[in-house]
């Protein structure tokens, strides 16, 4: 009763080193940005407290930034056992940094306790023109981790204040979920800056197929995945979606990305699943490689 926050949480910055990880703690905990390079050594860790959740609840951060030098790995690793949540990151224009993430999760995740949460970070995404890893590429291989994936930039502080928020929502969410309420307000992540189109590339027939191949795919995802299992909303609310919006082949790709955006609204609970997020900006982000016909 006495302590002044609702929830504390340990997350972990892993990733190569350059990737940025000093710089988006620094710019999310003090608001600051340099451009030069900032030497960690060892380890180093935040604290901040967030608004989270409909009610507003305090998630005390405790934010760990490592140096990503193996001498330190083993001295690091024991810090890991009690992480609530790992943040996944790479450079957008390093696809080194890119491929290693696995092996930096292994590293990582090797003590780690079960049930810790994670996410994939794209991080300067204000250098999109020397951007070597797309984003379509990144976002395959979150899906593949089963984790959420988004773009972000500490020099132009783009979606680093949502990174946390959204992170420490869905471990609140996975951790206490009878107890946990998530914010309505909830948005998906935007993705990249200069990645969003209005442009609908679609014909309704293919993002008729495209919709359905997606949700069967969430479907097994709910019935496979322990962590899908356990969010029975997420479950319902496609059913209700299916039931309630009866989309034929007359129905415009307008009318489909209206019914998935009330459906978002009313089912808040979806928002906190990658899948039906990164459902919903592939709707609303048709890229030309998924429909090669006009
Ligand atoms: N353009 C750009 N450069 C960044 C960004 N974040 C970090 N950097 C640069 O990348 C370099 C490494 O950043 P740092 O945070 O020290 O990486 P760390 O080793 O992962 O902690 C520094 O020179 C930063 O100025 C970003 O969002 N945009
Ligand atoms: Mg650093």
């Amino acid at each position: 009763m006495s302590s002044s926050y609702d929830y504390m949480f340990i997350l972990h910055l892993v990733g190569d080193s350059s990737v940025g990880k000093s710089c988006l703690l620094l710019r999310f905990t003090d608001g600051t940005y340099t451009d030069r390079y900032i030497s960690t050594i060892g380890v180093d860790f935040k604290f901040t407290t967030i608004s989270i959740g409909k009610d507003e609840k305090a998630a005390k951060l405790q934010i760990w930034d490592s140096a990503g030098e193996d001498r330190y790995r083993t001295f690091v690793s024991q810090y890991y056992q009690r992480a609530d949540g790992i943040v996944l990151l790479f450079d957008i224009t390093n696809e080194v940094s890119f491929r290693n993430i696995e092996e930096n999760l292994k590293a990582a995740t090797r003590n780690a306790a079960p049930g810790f949460q994670k996410i994939l970070v794209g991080t300067k995404s204000d250098l999109g023109a020397k951007r070597v890893v797309d984003y379509e590429r990144a976002k395959a291989y979150a899906d593949s981790l089963r984790c959420q994936y988004i773009e972000t930039s500490a020099k132009e502080n783009y979606n680093i204040e949502k990174l946390f928020v959204q992170f420490a929502e869905q471990i609140a969410h996975n951790k206490y979920p009878n107890a946990f309420v998530p914010s309505n307000s909830q948005k998906p992540f935007s993705t990249s800056r200069g990645h969003a189109t209005s442009k609908n590339n679609f014909t309704t027939e293919e993002f008729l197929l495209e919709l359905n191949k997606t949700t069967e795919a969430l479907y097994q995802d709910i019935a496979t995945n322990t962590f899908f299992k356990t969010t029975k909303p997420v479950y319902d609310a496609l059913r209700t979606f299916q039931k309630t919006y009866h989309i034929t082949p007359e129905s415009s790709p307008a009318e489909i990305i209206k019914a998935m955006g009330e459906l978002t609204r009313a089912c808040p609970e979806i928002c906190h699943e990658s899948s039906a997020k990164n459902l919903l900006q592939m709707i609303q982000q048709p890229t030309a490689s998924r429909c090669p016909i006009q």
